[in-house]
């Protein structure tokens, strides 16, 4: 099965990256987790993403706050479908890495979750490796099937609660 990539821009970003790893871990994804800047080590991240698809990588994950042009640069240097996450990091709470990360130029596109959206990053890169492997949509789902669940299981409870709710 191909790796997914997340690539965080600094250390500081890795609580909000985690939920994206855990996601994939869940779904059965092999992935790699690493730090490397776009700013602070910008040959680094061309490399990476010029060698990513040959490393069996099939989706890469970019987060990264404040001027955030990482997923953007491993964009420019990959054919592979680049995910970004823009991070909630500075005074601007995540509008700056937002505006960032969404506006790419035509011809080059990163398709951007929400601010801090790691977990949806995950499951959109499950997604595009799934239309070629049955396993794994058949575990995206499940999945589904499985959020549906709890939320009819939740409104059930409020049926039977809303009464002592509003009492109390
Ligand atoms: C970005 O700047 C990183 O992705 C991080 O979100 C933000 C702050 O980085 P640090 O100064 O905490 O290393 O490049």
């Amino acid at each position: 099965m191909k790796k997914v990539a997340i690539v965080m821009g600094s250390d500081s970003d890795m609580a909000v990256v985690k939920p994206a790893a855990l996601m994939l871990r869940k779904l059965e994804i092999p992935f790699a987790v690493r730090i490397i800047s776009a700013h602070r080590t910008p040959e680094a991240a061309a490399s990476f993403a010029r060698g990513a698809a040959g490393e069996g990588f099939g989706v890469l994950i970019a987060a990264a706050g404040k001027a955030a042009h990482l997923a953007g640069a491993l964009a420019a240097n990959s054919p592979l479908p680049v995910i970004g996450i823009p991070v909630k990091s500075s005074t601007l709470d995540g509008l700056d890495a937002l505006l960032s990360t969404v506006q790419m130029p035509s011809g080059m596109p990163v398709a951007t979750v929400a601010i801090d959206g790691a977990q949806n990053a995950a499951i959109l890169a499950a997604q595009i490796l799934a239309l070629g492997d049955e396993a794994l949509a058949g575990r995206v789902a499940a999945l589904r099937a499985e959020q549906t669940r709890k939320v009819i299981e939740k409104d059930e409870q409020l049926q039977k609660n809303i009464e002592n709710i509003l009492e109390a």
